[in-house]
């Protein structure tokens, strides 16, 4: 069959970049990208699709127009990867073989996890900004309750992509909804089955001040179960301090969830997966544990990282230095630090943007834009220039503000399987 230099699964943010990053470094480099869907979405931008700012359009391009041009595009589905073959299986049975693998098809949304979820999903007020075809449905649902009411908004237990997405839809909401002066009317609820509003601590203080600034109540530890669409009622699992374990019922008239999350059943069902289904990398390599001809990135590796596309601007690049180093016989030697970003839509206009690398250790990227206090200018970035860094650098191959740390020396026990990475 067909032996690719590289084979990249998924064209979301992580495989374009890392496709395009890749010919950057190596005009020439055989590469197919396996990707099924007819359109790439800027997901980043559903936030404001359902805070009434972008248009749903404005966050979808054509798949053939993101593609880096020299790739080949596979317009079909993987099904499933034989690591001891360099194989991966596609769809119809067909098999592509590789010298090396690049595996970012992202995040499964579970909404089949929240009992009646689905069924009512973009109907009775229940709505989520994790869709494409929902997130106008979250404004439409923001701008009817005139009237007053009441809006939960729900979040998941960890791991899921833009971990601040859901409390994001909440703000954007009350933000409306205080400048048209029926905030009063309306009893909000964030309910989450974290133990935090946010995982990094130094963030919490100006989220916690705009909470008290909209007068929303905050349910931690508590699990959306089952929705009712039609009756207009959300079942809670709520963990006592004593492990206790209780059911709570709310009506609401909107309800914004974020659904639970794992990895792709393709991935988690694989030989690359490890116990909790992610590909099993290392943390700074993002080189597989196992195999040496394969990383992993994005949302679907096994990182512990922020699942964000900033993660991946960063990622990118050090894959690209990796997979080349793995094609020409030696050992990965760059680094990725955990970095991620989340811009904390804490009103319209105002953004705290959160920027931690491993360990939660604070990386921000420009010394004069303080984070943890929210500010116009990080809106302007989230706003007018982060959709043209995503679509026409970190999609492109250019790394502004992205190059890859480089190790002297390669970490020892990859040596080996550099070594070995073209065994038969
Ligand atoms: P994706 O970009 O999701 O791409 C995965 C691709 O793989 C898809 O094209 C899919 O079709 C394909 N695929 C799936 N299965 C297969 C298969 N079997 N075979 C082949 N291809 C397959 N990040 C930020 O940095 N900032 C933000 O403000 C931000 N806000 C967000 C808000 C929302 C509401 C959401 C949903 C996400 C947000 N993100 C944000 C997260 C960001 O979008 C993701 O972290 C990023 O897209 C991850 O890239 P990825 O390549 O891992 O996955
Ligand atoms: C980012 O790099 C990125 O990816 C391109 C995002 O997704 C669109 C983000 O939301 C953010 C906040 C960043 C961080 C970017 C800079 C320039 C600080």
């Amino acid at each position: 069959g067909v032996v690719f230099d590289v084979v990249v699964v998924g064209g979301g943010a992580g495989g374009l970049a890392t496709a395009a990053s890749l010919l950057k470094r190596r005009p020439g480099l055989g590469i197919a990208v396996i990707e099924p869907r007819e359109a790439h979405y800027y997901q980043p931008g559903w936030t404001l699709v359902g805070g009434g700012v972008f248009r749903r359009a404005d966050t979808e391009r054509p798949m053939a127009q993101v593609m880096p041009k020299g790739v080949k595009w596979v317009k079909t589905a993987v099904a499933g990867f034989e690591p001891e073959h360099n194989q991966v299986v596609l769809e119809d049975g067909e098999r592509l073989g590789y010298r090396c693998l690049v595996v970012s098809p992202g995040i499964e949304l579970n909404w089949a996890g929240v009992e009646g979820l689905r069924e009512t999903l973009g109907k009775n007020g229940v709505t989520s900004n994790y869709l494409f075809e929902m997130a106008p449905y979250t404004w439409e649902l923001v701008q009817s309750l005139r009237g007053g009411g009441r809006a939960l908004f729900t979040q998941p237990p960890m791991p899921i992509k833009c971990a601040g997405a859901p409390q994001k839809a909440m703000y954007l909401a009350c933000d409306h909804w205080l400048r048209r002066g029926v905030l009063p009317g309306i009893e909000v609820e964030f309910l989450t089955a974290g133990a935090v509003l946010f995982g990094v601590k130094d963030y919490v203080p100006a989220l916690m001040a705009y909470v008290e600034k909209y007068g929303t109540k905050l349910a931690f530890t508590t699990n959306l179960k089952a929705v009712d669409g039609p009756a207009r009622k959300a079942w809670f699992e709520v963990k006592g301090a004593d492990g206790a374990v209780s059911i709570v019922e709310r009506s609401f008239d909107m309800l914004h969830v974020c659904p639970p999350q794992r990895a792709p059943r393709f991935v988690r069902e694989s030989p690359l997966a490890d116990a909790a289904g992610w590909v099993e990398v290392g943390p700074e390599t993002l080189q597989h544990v196992r195999f040496g001809n394969i990383f992993g990135l994005g949302d679907a590796c096994s990182a512990p990282n922020a699942k964000t596309a900033a993660a991946v601007r960063k990622q990118a690049p050090v894959v690209a230095t990796n997979v080349l180093a793995i094609l020409d016989g030696e050992a990965p030697r760059a680094i990725y630090d955990g970095y991620g970003s989340c811009p904390l839509t804490v009103e319209r206009g105002k953004i705290g943007l959160a920027e931690f690398g491993y360990g939660g250790k604070l990386l921000p990227t420009f010394p004069f834009l303080d984070g943890t206090r929210p500010s116009r200018l990080a809106w302007l970035l989230k706003e007018k220039l982060l959709p043209t860094i995503y679509f026409e650098l970190m999609l492109k191959g250019h790394e502004w503000l992205a190059g890859p740390q480089l190790l002297p020396h390669a970490p020892g026990t990859h040596e080996a399987q550099a070594a070995c990475a073209f065994d038969p």
